[in-house]
């Protein structure tokens, strides 16, 4: 048996609109750089998985309700409505802006205070929900991010009805998305999406493990204050000078209700197979003391060696023990988020699921 046969079978929940996304590049530092989230990666992910015996599966369409648990009616209204009227206001076609770039964004700091007002102009409003320039909105981009998400609702049903294991591949990714605030190349919180479908369905409580290079800050704030969904995640550094910066330090434990639900792990940079996994155990410990009827594994494949995007180390041999660690715990959904080395991507991600096959059929 090879490292890929235990994924025969393993259904991969796919809805091509997850290709309309064209960010057309990231505005980095001012200044305009080509985007490592590029529709190829999804296009890597599906060939590879096909290859190696994977079910493909379509994604079903779902209501809005498991995504309106999870992010304010505001953000969803906002996400699915500025790009018809930034291409109406005339923003591509008259001014040369072919994206949703904003340019000003309602602080604390701005705001002292106040409550932050929908802007009459547009190019104020697309900063409303949106925290960085990285994460520009396109033609496409709203149907990929309700794509992405349908995926990983369909991967919750599968696993709600008995499946050990589903994978969604979802692009755009979703993990830096929280209740109102968008950036990190996503749109939609497809891993929430997926907890909270699970609780829908009847979980009581659902573990989500983020081993994407980057801290998971969207889950987090999400579930902060809430006790039936654990969040870990280990991720370089933000301390270190990594995105996003601002949080997934070690001391953010939860607040109120979700006070110990959430665990940051983050490693230095340069962190390779040992320390990481050893980080995955410290998270797989908490979901067996804490219990979990279902698990989310929001699975960035950026932690490796090869990505361009992280200086973690991580190999492929890695993320195939990750998956036997974290798939021996629950049944578990998994939900693609990074991922940037288009060499690379088709190795790491029938790796991480042959491991987390091979455990969670035992
Ligand atoms: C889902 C995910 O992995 N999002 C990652 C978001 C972090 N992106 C940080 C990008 C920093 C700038 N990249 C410079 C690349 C050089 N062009
Ligand atoms: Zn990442």
């Amino acid at each position: 048996m090879t490292a890929g046969d235990a994924i025969v079978g393993l259904p991969v929940i796919w809805h091509p609109d997850c290709l309309l996304h064209e960010p057309d590049g990231e505005v980095w530092l001012g200044v305009w750089e080509p985007g490592s989230e590029v529709p190829e990666r999804a296009a890597v992910l599906l060939e590879a998985l096909t290859s190696a015996g994977a079910a493909v599966t379509p994604a079903t369409a779902h209501d809005d309700a498991a995504i309106l648990a999870v992010h304010d009616a505001a953000l969803v209204e906002h996400l699915s409505t500025v790009w018809a009227d930034w291409e109406a206001a005339g923003y591509p076609s008259a001014h040369g802006r072919r994206r949703v770039v904003p340019y000003i964004f309602p602080t604390e700091g701005l705001l002292s205070g106040l409550p932050p007002r929908s802007p009459a102009a547009l190019h104020g409003r697309a900063g409303l929900f949106c925290y960085d320039t990285m994460t520009l909105i396109g033609p496409g981009t709203w149907r990929a991010a309700r794509a992405a998400a349908d995926a990983a609702m369909t991967a919750a049903d599968l696993v709600s009805a008995g499946a050990p294991a589903a994978y969604a591949l979802c692009r755009p990714p979703g993990h830096h998305v929280g209740t109102a605030a968008y950036g990190g190349s996503c749109y939609l919180n497809n891993a929430a999406i997926a907890a909270q479908a699970l609780l829908r369905v009847g979980a009581e409580r659902v573990a989500v493990l983020d081993v994407d290079a980057h801290h998971g800050n969207g889950t987090q704030a999400i579930f902060y204050g809430r006790s039936d969904v654990y969040v870990g995640s280990v991720h370089v550094d933000p301390g270190a000078g990594w995105f996003p910066h601002y949080v997934g330090f070690a001391e953010e434990r939860g607040t109120g209700e979700g006070l110990g639900a959430n665990r940051n792990v983050p490693l230095a940079p340069g962190t390779g197979d040992a320390d990481w996994l050893a980080a995955v155990d410290l998270l797989c410990e908490d979901v067996r003391e804490r219990g979990a009827d279902a698990l989310v594994v929001s699975l960035g494949l950026d932690a490796a060696a090869s990505d361009p995007e992280s200086p973690l180390q991580v190999t492929a041999n890695g993320y195939r023990q990750a998956g036997e660690r974290v798939g021996a715990l629950a049944p578990t959904v998994v939900v693609q988020e990074g991922g940037y080395d288009l060499a690379s991507l088709g190795e790491l991600v029938v790796a991480a699921l042959a491991g987390l096959c091979t455990a969670a059929s035992q």
